[in-house]
């Protein structure tokens, strides 16, 4: 099988790259093609049996105005396809890997296309009308097309006026790795025992409104000793940096910019805020709730089917940053409440997205395509 998803931290990257490790250590040949090793693809290593990584070249003319990556990954997938003999490409994210993944179909004749529909490549960039055909087609066109919540698949039908299934099947998390850790040095470093530790996770793009993440650290940091994590980095970043200083918190904020083991992290913070504006399923809510961390978050889009109201975490409307910092401080100043909510999510995370439940799914999903 071949592989296309986008590198850079985020989560399609990250569910397209532990699938296609899951994938191959099953036994099946992986190979992912794109410009760049996905991040966490480095992490995870490749065995004798992959997943193996083929680099797509840049290709600079005098003529183009731009280097056309797309045409460039369609071509390094056809040599890829033929030279191995691949029935089978996933496409992670429509826009461009779906359209370079049918246009290789076209081109080799050779593999069936499985498109993953991962969030705003349907919610943002297909609706924008300078995408919004390509997506489209890219949908229509696929072979099967997956996506990664009811919500998700719903509004694909709505937005795109397409009928055809669209089979949901959820983000899954490796609840071993992702576990509660007690390392009360590593835990030091960045707050003192008596503090509470909040961690948000994200690429900082306006989705994820980082400023409100801010907004109700400030609130809960003036009720109590707090400390808070900005893990990722993004174009927000500095927007976020600069109203923490004017709120006052700067002191007590660290940003950490992106890394891949945020699990070594997760693994001891007491919440975690994710009040984004839209997310499709929410992967990092669903990796704190596996280290047993409550989740308060915006009650939008996918987050619901991952994050139980007053079971696992707090949901609140958009942009209510009063009532996340309300959520937060029931939270943090009851710690019993906070502890029985982050189990019930460990619980969740085993019971309804282990690996061992979401990627027999993919599974029978490429086998039905091949059958
Ligand atoms: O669609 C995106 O914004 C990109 C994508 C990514 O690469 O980060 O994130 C989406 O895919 C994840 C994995 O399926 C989901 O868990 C995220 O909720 C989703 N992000 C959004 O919908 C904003």
């Amino acid at each position: 099988m071949a592989v296309l998803c986008h590198a850079s931290a985020g989560g399609s990257g990250v569910v397209a790259t532990e699938l296609g490790a899951l994938v191959a250590q099953a036994g099946h040949e992986v190979r992912f093609v794109g410009s760049s090793q996905p991040f966490r693809l480095a992490g995870l290593g490749s065995g004798r049996g992959g997943p193996y990584f083929h680099q797509v070249g840049s290709y600079a003319y005098a003529l183009f105005e731009q280097p056309y990556p797309e045409l460039a990954e369609t071509n390094a997938l056809c040599e890829v396809i033929l030279e191995h003999d691949l029935q089978l490409t996933h496409a992670h994210y429509a826009i461009p890997h779906a359209t370079s993944a049918i246009h290789a179909r076209a081109v080799t004749r050779r593999t069936r296309v499985i498109t993953t529909l991962h969030g705003t490549d349907v919610t943002l960039v297909g609706l924008d009308p300078a995408f919004r055909h390509s997506t489209r087609f890219a949908i229509e066109q696929s072979d099967a097309v997956t996506a990664v919540s009811h919500f998700l698949a719903r509004q694909t039908r709505e937005v795109f006026d397409v009928e055809r299934e669209i089979q949901v099947i959820h983000n899954f998390v490796d609840t071993e790795r992702f576990v509660r850790t007690v390392d009360p040095t590593m835990r030091a470093r960045f707050a003192r025992p008596d503090e509470a530790l909040l961690v948000h996770v994200s690429n900082f793009r306006p989705v994820k409104r980082t400023d409100d993440v801010v907004e109700v650290f400030a609130r809960v940091s003036s009720e109590l000793p707090a400390r808070l994590l900005m893990i990722g980095d993004g174009p927000e970043r500095p927007r976020a940096f600069e109203l923490a200083q004017r709120l006052g918190v700067q002191g007590r904020v660290q940003f950490l910019g992106s890394f891949p083991g945020v699990e070594a992290i997760l693994g001891f913070a007491d919440l975690f805020l994710l009040p984004s504006a839209k997310e499709s399923f929410g992967l990092v809510a669903l990796e704190a709730m596996s280290c047993e961390v409550p989740v308060v978050a915006s009650n939008i889009g996918g987050i619901p089917e991952v994050v139980q109201h007053d079971v696992s975490g707090i949901l609140c409307s958009l942009g209510d940053v009063d009532g996340m910092a309300h959520g937060a401080l029931r939270l943090l100043s009851d710690p019993e409440t906070g502890r029985r909510m982050g189990r019930a999510g460990r619980e969740r995370a085993i019971r309804e997205f282990h690996p061992a439940l979401i990627v027999p799914q993919y599974l029978k999903a490429y086998r039905a395509m091949l059958s």
